[in-house]
C-alpha cells in the first residue's frame, strides 16, 4: 500500500455529509441572557423584520413549568440580543381557556398580502395541546384568533401565500395509531377544512417511526416547498428528536415530491445531548441570508437553550435529489 493510501485509511472520513453546520458560538441564547427569572429558553420562531433585524420569538418556561413567549432582537442574528424586559405574549386563560397551561413552540410566517406576521403556537389546554393563531405587525401588540385546531394537535405553520385562493396550514394531529403531518385550507384563517394527509410517520425501526411533525415553516424554493421535519424515536433511554427533509409541490403542497430516508441532523453536541430533556434538537424558525441560499436555522437544544445551524438550500436540494424518493403509499389507518 502506498503512503497516501495508508494516510487515507487513517483519516476519519464522514460518511454522511454535514448539511447543517453548527455555529461556533452555540448555544446563542440561554437563561443567563434573560432580563427576568426563567427556568429555560428554547424552541423559538424566527423572522427578519423590515429593517433586517432578526427577531426570535422564544418559548420561555418558568419554574411552574408553564410557558410564554418572549421576543429577542439582534442585528446579526447571532449575538447582541435585545430581549424584551417582560414577557411579550402571555397565556390569557380568561379569554382563551385553551391557554390554561401555557403557550409553546411558535412558528412565524410573514404574509405579504396581509402585511402582517402570522404566529401559530401550541396552546396547552386541559384537553391537551391545540393550535392557536395570532397576527402582529410589530411583535408588541397581537390580534388573537384563539384556537384553530382542537387538541391533540401541534407543530403548525401557515404558508405565506394562498394556494388556489385558500390559506394553507400544516399541522400534526395525534391519533392512537400515529402522529402524521396534515394540511388544511381556509378562506379566512378562522374556518379550516379540506384536511389532507401530507406526510406519514414511518413504522417499525425507522428514525421517523410513529411520530413526526413540521419543524420550521416550509421554505419556498423554485423546486417546491422544502420542509424540515422532526422524527421522534422512542428508545429505552428516552426519546431522540432528529430532523429529516422532504419537498412538496408548490401549487399542490400536499403532494410529496421527494423525501429523504436518513435523518440529516440530530443531537450530538453536549448542549443538545444534555438538558432538561436530553437528546433534542427542535427548530421552529429560520431566516434567509441576502444571498438567497444560506438559511439560518434556529433550534431549541435539549429544551434548555437556543442554538443556530446554517445550511445551503442548494446543498439540501442536491442531497434530496441524491437520497430522496417519492413513495406515494397511503395507509388506510392514519
Ligand atoms: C415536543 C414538544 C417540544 C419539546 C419536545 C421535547 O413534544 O413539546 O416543545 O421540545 O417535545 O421535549
Amino acid at each position: 500500500m502506498t503512503a497516501p493510501e495508508t494516510a487515507l485509511l487513517n483519516v476519519e472520513r464522514p460518511h454522511y455529509p454535514p448539511l447543517l453546520l453548527r455555529h461556533p458560538g452555540n448555544p446563542i441564547l440561554t437563561r443567563k441572557h434573560w432580563p427576568y427569572s426563567i427556568n429555560s429558553v428554547f424552541n423559538a420562531g424566527a423572522t427578519l423584520l423590515q429593517d433586517g433585524t432578526t427577531l426570535l420569538l422564544c418559548r420561555i418556561e418558568d419554574r411552574r413549568g408553564l410557558s410564554h413567549l418572549c421576543a429577542a432582537r439582534s442585528s446579526n442574528g447571532v449575538d447582541g440580543w435585545q430581549i424584551d424586559r417582560e414577557p411579550t405574549l402571555m397565556p390569557s386563560p380568561k379569554e382563551y381557556p385553551e391557554e390554561i397551561w401555557g403557550i409553546e413552540d411558535p412558528r412565524i410566517t410573514f404574509v405579504p398580502e396581509l402585511q402582517k406576521y402570522v404566529v401559530t403556537y401550541t396552546s396547552y389546554s386541559r384537553g391537551g395541546p391545540g393550535v392557536s393563531l395570532a397576527l402582529t405587525k410589530d411583535f408588541h401588540s397581537f390580534e388573537r384568533y384563539g384556537v384553530i385546531m382542537p387538541p391533540d394537535d401541534k407543530d403548525t405553520a401557515l404558508l405565506p401565500r394562498r394556494i388556489n385562493g385558500y390559506w394553507a396550514l400544516i399541522h400534526r394531529p395525534m391519533t392512537p395509531l400515529g402522529s402524521h403531518m396534515w394540511i388544511s385550507y381556509s378562506p379566512d384563517l378562522h374556518h379550516w377544512g379540506r384536511h389532507r394527509l401530507m406526510l406519514e410517520a414511518r413504522r417499525g425501526a425507522w428514525w421517523d417511526a410513529n411520530k413526526i411533525g413540521l419543524s420550521p415553516p416550509p421554505i419556498e424554493t423554485s423546486r417546491g416547498w422544502l420542509v424540515l421535519y422532526h422524527g421522534v424515536r422512542h428508545t429505552p433511554s428516552g426519546c431522540l428528536y432528529r430532523l429529516g427533509l422532504a419537498l412538496f409541490e408548490l401549487e399542490n403542497p400536499e403532494k410529496c415530491l421527494l423525501r429523504g430516508d436518513s435523518w440529516i441532523f440530530g443531537p450530538e453536541a453536549d448542549y443538545e445531548r444534555n438538558g432538561d430533556v436530553n437528546n433534542v434538537v427542535f427548530p421552529c424558525g429560520y431566516t434567509m441570508d441576502p444571498d438567497g441560499d444560506t438559511v439560518n436555522i434556529y433550534y431549541g437544544a435539549a429544551d434548555c437553550s437556543i442554538a443556530l445551524a446554517r445550511a445551503s438550500i442548494r446543498a439540501l436540494l442536491q442531497w434530496l435529489d441524491a437520497n430522496g424518493s417519492c413513495e406515494r403509499r397511503r395507509s388506510q389507518d392514519v
